[in-house]
């Protein structure tokens, strides 16, 4: 049996268990959304394997063809408000009202899902679907949900510029407050257990693929759920493998809703 499977099954490994004085870290990708009926970006069915990541995801992509962009990001944007939060999403939130300050959640996920089930610890390091800014002067970013129509591309009120989703493309800078924000919480918590949980993510993308790095120098008990692999994976304690939307209410102890 694959090692990675073997892990997982041991009965005494299916809670977190945490207690009153323990603090959690969790890290989301896109497999916590698949359970919605979005698409994770890597593997079968994946957005990458149909759309070529660099001419949509990439600032020398939005320069060459913005419109070719925002038909991209216009049709994400309808599929994102059409979907619902799934018992992975409810079941973060629901235990960030059980560990208030001991609790933050990071997500990859641009989908505001996480939002719409309830999290407010959270934060959204790959930015925002559901948000806009301007290519060429600082704007401040505002809330659109607009799903532009195909050709048209919305002008900066300021300076004229092409708007752009806000989001992080490859290449692009992470807010450092963001991860300032992860490395102010590690270092907090000296009391009770520490503990990383990484689910739906395939540990392929920077800088977040090295938070269980982060953590583990910080002496932290370190979980991964993920349906297949991630690249990542040799790195954690614990992996559970599977659906984040059954497993997530398992090991934080909630009842599936
Ligand atoms: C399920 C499931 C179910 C399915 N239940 N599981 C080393 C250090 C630092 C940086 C780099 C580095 N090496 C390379 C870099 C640069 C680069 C990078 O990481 N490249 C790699 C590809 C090699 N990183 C960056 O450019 C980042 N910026 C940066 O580091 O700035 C500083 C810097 C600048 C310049 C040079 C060097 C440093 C920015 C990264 C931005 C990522 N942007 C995207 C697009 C967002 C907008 C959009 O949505 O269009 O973010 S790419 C895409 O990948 C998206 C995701 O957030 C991100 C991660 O993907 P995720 O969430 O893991 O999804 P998948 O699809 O990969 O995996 C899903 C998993 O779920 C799978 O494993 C399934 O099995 C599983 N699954 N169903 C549980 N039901
Ligand atoms: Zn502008």
């Amino acid at each position: 049996m694959d090692a990675f499977v073997a892990r997982a099954t041991s009965s005494a490994e299916r809670q977190l268990d945490l207690g009153t004085e323990d603090a959690l870290l969790v890290l989301t990708g896109a497999g916590v959304s698949a359970e919605s009926g979005l698409p994770t970006y890597r593997g079968s069915g994946g957005l990458w394997r149909s759309h070529a990541f660099e001419r949509l995801a990439s600032p020398e992509g939005f320069d060459a063809d913005p419109a070719l962009v925002w038909r991209f990001y216009s049709e994400r944007r309808e599929a994102a408000l059409k979907a619902l939060p799934n018992p992975g999403h409810r079941a973060l939130a629901e235990v960030e009202q059980r560990l208030g300050e001991r609790f933050l959640l990071v997500t990859q996920n641009v989908d505001g899902l996480h939002r719409r089930a309830g999290s407010e610890r959270l934060i959204e390091i790959h930015g925002r679907l559901l948000g806009t800014r301007c290519s060429g002067c600082n704007r401040p970013e505002s809330t659109d949900e607009t799903a532009y129509p195909e050709g048209e591309v919305p002008r900066c009120e300021q300076c004229h510029s092409a708007l752009r989703p806000a989001v992080v493309w490859f290449g692009e800078s992470l807010d450092p407050a963001h991860l300032e924000a992860v490395d102010e919480f590690l270092d907090r918590w000296r009391g009770g257990r520490l503990v990383f949980l990484a689910a739906g993510t395939s540990g392929a993308v920077w800088p977040a693929a090295g938070f269980v790095d982060l953590a583990r120098a910080r002496g932290a008990e370190t979980w991964l759920v993920n349906a297949e692999r991630a690249d990542n994976a040799g790195r954690f304690d614990r992996v559970r493998q599977g659906a984040s939307g059954t497993l997530l209410p398992e090991l934080l102890g909630l009842g599936a809703s």
